[in-house]
């Protein structure tokens, strides 16, 4: 075989080789690498369960210190929620779950935009029906830093983590206000 063949066949190994590490790097310690349909795909056993809040956000306003709340809308099935975000055209960017490890999730956070340097999220008062029950919670779309509080409006003992929070540790059942920024 000709050497020219050879080192093709060689860069093309390479090649495989570092694409491949890389992507299954990326896809197992990045919870923010996960895609809308990737989540959605996580939702579908328990398609009818009606425990999820849908809760949207506009991302923190210049001298605000919270989001402001565009819609919240709880019991719906695992279809009508994947509907509220292709509607309106949102971004997934917390998750709260009733359980440590990611077990039965509660509420949806959502917002017009990913998080970045000039865009976060927080919510001062959890909705009712989830105030004192999260126990682990997941981040998306750019936003890295989760920041829980037991108090509304960001007071009292607080905990922080990044991207997967499979516990929040003292806070578990506790969380009534949080915040996440890039
Ligand atoms: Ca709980
Ligand atoms: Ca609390």
């Amino acid at each position: 075989m000709k050497n020219s063949t050879w080192d093709f066949i060689k860069t093309l190994t390479m090649v495989y080789v570092i694409l491949t590490s890389f992507f299954s790097t990326s896809s197992s310690v990045y919870a923010n690498a996960a895609t809308q349909s990737e989540i959605f795909f996580n939702l579908k056993p328990s398609r009818e369960s009606r425990n999820n809040c849908f809760v949207l956000l506009e991302p923190i306003r210049e001298d605000e210190v919270e989001s402001r709340i565009i819609e919240v809308v709880c019991g719906l099935t695992n279809v009508e929620l994947e509907t509220k975000y292709r509607t309106s055209s949102s971004y997934v960017v917390l998750q709260f779950y009733d359980d440590t490890n990611y077990n039965n999730l509660i509420v949806n956070f959502a917002g017009p935009q990913r998080c970045s340097a000039t865009v976060s999220y927080s919510v001062s008062s959890m909705p009712t029906s989830v105030n004192n029950r999260a126990s682990s919670g997941s981040s998306y779309s750019g936003c890295y830093n989760i920041m829980v509080f037991d108090l509304s409006n960001f007071a009292g003992d607080s905990y922080s983590c990044q991207d997967n929070c499979p516990s929040f540790g003292a806070l578990n059942d506790r969380v009534s206000s949080w915040r996440i920024s890039n």
